[in-house]
């Protein structure tokens, strides 16, 4: 059921003229937004779990916040956040763990040891992989870059299979909002495809373009140029 379900009608955007839900209540909420790769990799995990009716997802304004958000719910004032068993619980990287081992659905993590050490280094490397990146782009992006997009080319070489751990897991769900943008970004802005020459990489994309949990929850590409445009080439 959970990657072949029927395309969900995504709830409206609360901003700050709207009301608070019920807070602890008992309702699981994915405090979220549409546009946040970091909430994205919740997003696509709880898809991927079938958990679309046991996680409601709350979508915020990120521009005009609701005032209750920081005071009510989450004092870091920022997307996603978690409401579940009368707490709210932060960090995406934490929230795809959690959804990961508290919630029913395929499980996303490997028993195998070595998978689960290379799981820890890659979650580790995912600030690094994205200010890498965002840095080049006022240097070399091809050169600097590069060096980013080749260590997940050689990451998924590492494993027999077309995901960073073999088979499909919560790691994948880490990176591919971030490398969803920079494509876009990189083609766009400085003509490269960050694909060439990384063949493991753009089989890697092609195989979580299959994937409903993760394609109902990719970025509008004309707004995430935009918005790169506007943060990093200030135009
Ligand atoms: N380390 C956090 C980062 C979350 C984050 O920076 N979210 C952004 C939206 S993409 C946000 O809420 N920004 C609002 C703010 O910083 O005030 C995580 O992984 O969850």
């Amino acid at each position: 059921m959970h990657s072949s379900r029927v395309k969900e009608v995504l709830p409206p955007v609360l901003d700050s003229t709207s009301e608070p839900p019920p807070l602890f209540d008992g309702t699981t909420r994915l405090y979220t937004n549409y546009q946040c790769p970091f909430a994205q990799r919740v997003w696509i995990t709880r898809n991927y779990k079938g958990l679309q009716d046991k996680i409601k997802l709350v979508p915020i304004d990120l521009a005009n916040r609701p005032t209750w958000y920081k005071e009510k719910v989450y004092p870091e004032n920022k997307v996603p956040a978690l409401e579940h068993d009368n707490k709210i619980i932060g960090e995406s990287l934490d929230l795809v763990r959690y959804l990961d081992a508290h919630f029913e659905g395929p499980a996303l993590l490997p028993d195998n040891p070595d998978k689960r050490e290379f799981a820890e280094e890659l979650l580790a490397y995912t600030d690094t992989f994205s200010k890498t990146v965002y840095s080049s782009f006022k240097g070399d992006v091809v050169k600097e870059a590069g060096v980013a997009f080749d260590y997940l080319e050689s990451a998924l070489q590492k494993f027999e299979g077309l995901f960073l751990l073999g088979d499909l897991s919560l790691v994948d769900f880490a990176y591919i909002p971030f490398v969803e943008r920079f494509q876009l970004f990189i083609q766009e802005v400085f003509n490269y495809d960050i694909t060439s020459g990384r063949p493991k990489l753009a089989t890697w994309i092609e195989e979580l373009n299959k994937i409903d949990a993760y394609t109902v929850t990719k970025a509008d590409p004309e707004y995430v140029i935009r918005l790169f445009k506007q943060r990093f080439l200030g135009q």
